[in-house]
């Protein structure tokens, strides 16, 4: 069980000063000097035995990528660059950090920095985050002043943080439509490969890491890796930042240990599900990208990579959205399917058409007005846009309809049944309009 001095984020709620003060109070800042002065290689191995895996969705091991960074400097200079485009629906941890712990970030990116060779991060904040984007110019200003960064700082690193503020657009969160979109191009996904690493920002060698990855970075390095690596399960190692919304009775946003059983989070962070645990129909784990889980197969399921698998869905950023027997779980996933066909860039035939196709069909399953044999033929569309496209948004509008079909395929069939039985017995049609 993890107690309060395992947490990272002791300011999550904002109780303490977001400053300079308040942060070194909380052990931010201390001994970065010696840290840095190990060096590179023992920096990137650190974190790769701490089994720190990325926290924006993909949870790609942050160690490993950091290795992806030449070990040659051929002139290119190297870049770091933070995402802190935080848009996936359900998901509002990172601008708790932003808001109450930014000195964890900047104190990151420098380490981060340090480790790839870069003298430069890019912290690219969400267009809606005006307020966490002040605050986080405001730490980064104090961080410059102090002479923590910037040229000549007391860690013997030249470090500079720029912060750019995004436009709104979901898209600009999938890693190289964020780079096209800092170069000042429309926000577009790259194919890769090539990877960041590679060609990155400006054509360099570029780190795309998420804001909870970086900002946990120094509280992994001053406590050690093994510390990290204890806690958690193998493999999915660790403390998480959940955000829980939802029918619970107290939505919330905390740091947990990963691999916590989904019964023992909600009840120990959320007061229990609404209505009680019978009352409880599905649960997306992770962000609106993934499958939803039905709920008498995700209580005993551990909140974890791995966990989530073994019931057929994912952790993605650990937003979690409950949802209990008053909801209607085709209404909630086309919203989701109207989502992401607003989002979709464009670019890619199975995404550009797929996203639209898929949500008129699903807008008529809400209203049960579709025919039983379109199931079938919506999961196969499904099929055909999954891994066809650029980027991971085609995937993502694809599985969480998988998810409902795999799961609630008696709703479905429930509500077609329905409405064929009113509009042949009196002709009248079902009141269940989409929105
Ligand atoms: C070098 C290789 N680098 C992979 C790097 C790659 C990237 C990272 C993960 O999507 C998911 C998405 C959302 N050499 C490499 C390599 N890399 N192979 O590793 O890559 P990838 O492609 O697995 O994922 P991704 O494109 O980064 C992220 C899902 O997360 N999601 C969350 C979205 C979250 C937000 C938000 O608001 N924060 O938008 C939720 O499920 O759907 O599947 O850096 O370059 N051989
Ligand atoms: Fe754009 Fe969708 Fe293709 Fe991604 S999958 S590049 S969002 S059209």
């Amino acid at each position: 069980m993890l107690t309060d001095k395992d947490r990272i984020f002791t300011n999550l709620y904002g109780q303490d000063d977001w400053g300079l003060e308040g942060a070194k109070r909380r052990g931010s800042w201390n001994g970065t000097r010696e840290l840095l002065d190990q060096g590179r290689d023992w920096l990137t191995n650190e974190v790769k035995a701490s089994g720190l895996r990325g926290r924006g969705g993909a949870g790609f091991p942050t160690g490993l990528k950091w290795s992806f960074m030449p070990k040659v400097n051929d002139g290119r200079p190297h870049y770091l660059v933070v995402n802190a485009d935080e848009s996936e629906p359900g998901t509002c941890k990172d601008r708790e950090i932003l808001r109450h712990d930014p000195h964890h970030l900047i104190e990151g990116c420098l380490i981060a920095g340090r480790a790839m060779d870069a003298h430069a991060a890019y912290i690219y904040v969400r267009g809606e985050f005006m307020r966490e984007r002040q605050r986080l110019e405001a730490a980064v200003e104090q961080a410059y002043d102090a002479k923590l960064i910037g040229k000549n700082n007391v860690h013997g690193w030249d470090f500079d943080i720029i912060v750019h503020h995004g436009a709104g657009a979901y898209i600009c969160g999938e890693e190289t439509a964020l780079l096209e979109s800092l170069e000042g191009k429309k926000g577009q996904p790259r194919l890769k490969p090539p990877f960041p690493a590679g060609m990155g920002l400006y054509g360099s060698p570029t780190t795309v890491n998420n804001v909870e990855s970086i900002a946990v970075v120094p509280e992994i390095l001053r406590r050690g890796a093994s510390w990290f690596a204890g806690l958690g399960r193998e493999n999915n190692t660790g403390t998480k930042l959940f955000c829980v919304s939802g029918h619970v009775n107290q939505p919330a946003t905390f740091e947990e240990e990963m691999g916590i059983p989904f019964e023992e989070l909600i009840e120990k962070h959320c007061g229990g599900i609404r209505g009680g645990w019978d009352n409880l129909l599905a649960v997306i784990p992770g962000g609106s990208s993934v499958p939803c889980v039905p709920g008498e197969k995700i209580r005993t399921a551990h909140m974890d990579f791995d966990g989530l698998r073994e019931v057929g869905s994912s952790l993605g950023t650990a937003a979690v959205i409950v949802m209990d027997n008053s909801t209607d779980i085709i209404k909630a996933i086309w919203r989701l399917s109207a989502f992401y066909k607003h989002e979709s860039c464009g670019q890619c035939t199975p995404c550009r058409e797929g996203t639209g196709w898929m949500m008129r069909v699903m807008e008529r399953m809400v209203r049960g007005e579709a025919q039983k044999r379109e199931i079938d033929m919506l999961f196969a569309v499904t099929k055909q846009v999954e891994g066809h496209t650029i980027c991971a948004l085609g995937d993502a509008a694809a599985w969480p309809i998988q998810g409902l079909i795999r799961n609630f395929r008696h709703v479905i069939e429930e509500r077609i049944d329905a409405y064929t039985y009113k509009s042949t017995s009196d002709g009248a049609v079902p009141s269940v309009a989409a929105e």
